[in-house]
């Protein structure tokens, strides 16, 4: 089923019409009402009416992050403090939060591009959606549960963490879909098998999971641990929250809510736009925020955009699933290694877990890359010669991928932290 066939499946004509329009609206809007983006934009000899059509988004400048910061907390609100009903935040690594504040009209479209990415997961107003997603300043918890109440699902907003609640709830209420990190499904589907439930006769039909990167293969290993089929949604804060993209039955990529969010990929070195099918930096531009509007954010994801017909058919363009940020990627003994990479690997290693850990250390002028690992109990073994058997195979698969050595660590069960929310999984001992 599709929420919206009016806006999810229209020409490529009318979306470039809407686009335009809305553009427009959004510059003269920012220009007007944010000193920020008028000094940016007076500094680039460039006025609202420069701005005829969507393609002359390139004429914009961009925003990052530090943008927000230095702005903190209202020097970016395009709308008075009066008209914003919610604020959220993110704390991010470093320094001050990043603060985004929505007006009644952002809040409505919030919960229609979540019900949309929750009706293309095949989720229905017969659901019970279990939403294990933190509530707060997040906008995890709050955006998936406004999405399934406009959607006209039943909500179960039990927020994230106190996985022995979660599992009798799910349990009782009988959910039908669970919302939350892949990392926190992980550790529930595992938490599940420990306690002895068969996740085959539960209810329980899909999953929505996003807020970090994860695998295909981790995708498939939560699939089988809690028998659903699981769903990739996608968004970040500063744009709105979840539901900026989610995938469809198809599994191949993501629709983007592109009649509200404006997606380029560009060349981060060079700040280009790529053509389609190239990897880059996803860059949004809200064109109907009231509270908060950005130009050309900067996100830092890596993916690519296709304009191909999608089966689904959602006419949207499509963005490819995130497997990294370009601030995740390690270089170690000067070669490029994401952790999605490894992760990758070890999910299609059968004696493997969910559950690992990398630790990249220096040791004299040499970096060292170990992977902690719990292996599953079936293939543990007593025997020296057989857990030295596993250890190289996994050594042998993850060097070929990577084109370093690596140390295979395999740990104890349940040495390794689990996640209720964004799952860290390196440590990088060589920045402490
Ligand atoms: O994580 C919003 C969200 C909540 C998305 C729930 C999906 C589900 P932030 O905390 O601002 O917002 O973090 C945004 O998380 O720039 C990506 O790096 C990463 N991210 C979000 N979704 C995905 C995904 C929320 N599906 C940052 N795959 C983004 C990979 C993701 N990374």
């Amino acid at each position: 089923m599709i929420w919206n066939e009016t806006t999810e499946c229209m020409s490529r004509d009318q979306m470039h019409h809407i686009q335009t329009q809305r553009l427009k609206e959004t510059v003269s809007r920012v220009y007007q009402n944010v000193e920020f983006y008028r000094k940016k934009m007076q500094a680039m000899g460039i006025e609202p009416g420069d701005i005829k059509d969507a393609d002359d988004i390139v004429k914009l400048p961009f925003t990052v992050k530090k943008d927000l910061r230095d702005n903190y907390p209202y020097g970016l609100l395009s709308a008075h403090r009066s008209e914003i009903v919610r604020l959220h935040a993110s704390s991010g690594t470093t320094g001050k939060p990043i603060v985004i504040g929505l007006t009644r009209k952002d809040v409505n479209i919030f919960a229609e591009i979540v019900a949309r990415a929750i009706c293309s997961a095949g989720g229905t107003r017969d659901d019970i959606v279990q939403v294990a997603y933190g509530y707060g300043l997040f906008t995890g918890g709050l955006g998936l549960h406004y999405g399934a109440e406009n959607l006209g699902a039943t909500v179960v907003p039990i927020s994230g963490g106190n996985t022995a609640k979660q599992m009798t709830l799910m349990q009782d209420f009988g959910a039908t879909i669970l919302a939350c990190t892949p990392s926190y499904a992980a550790h529930i589907a595992e938490s599940l098998h420990a306690a002895g439930v068969d996740t085959e006769k539960l209810p329980l039909r899909i999953g929505i999971f996003g807020a970090e990167p994860w695998s295909e293969e981790m995708r498939h290993r939560i699939e089988e641990g809690l028998h659903i089929e699981a769903h990739d949604i996608y968004g970040l804060s500063e744009v709105m929250g979840p539901g900026v993209a989610c995938s469809c039955s198809m599994h191949d990529g993501l629709h983007i809510a592109e009649d509200h969010f404006m997606p380029e990929v560009i060349d981060p070195d060079t700040l280009e736009p790529v053509k389609d099918g190239t990897m880059g930096e996803l860059v949004f531009t809200t064109i109907t925020k009231e509270g908060m509007p950005l130009l050309r954010y900067r996100t830092r994801d890596l993916s690519s955009l296709t304009h191909e017909k999608c089966e689904c058919g959602r006419t949207n363009v499509r963005m490819s699933k995130i497997m990294a940020r370009s601030d995740d990627m390690l270089i170690i003994r000067g070669v490029n290694v994401f952790p999605s990479q490894v992760e990758s690997v070890l999910m299609n290693i059968p004696e493997a877990t969910t559950n690992y850990m990398l630790i990249v250390d220096r040791k004299g002028t040499m970096d060292t890359l170990e992977i902690q690992l719990e292996l599953n109990e079936e293939y543990m073994s007593d025997e020296i010669s057989e857990i030295n058997r596993v250890r190289n195979n996994i050594k042998q698969k993850v060097e070929s991928v990577l084109g370093i050595s690596v140390i295979i660590n395999p740990v104890e069960r349940k040495t390794i932290e689990r996640s209720e929310g964004k799952a860290r999984r390196v440590i990088d001992r060589r920045k402490i």
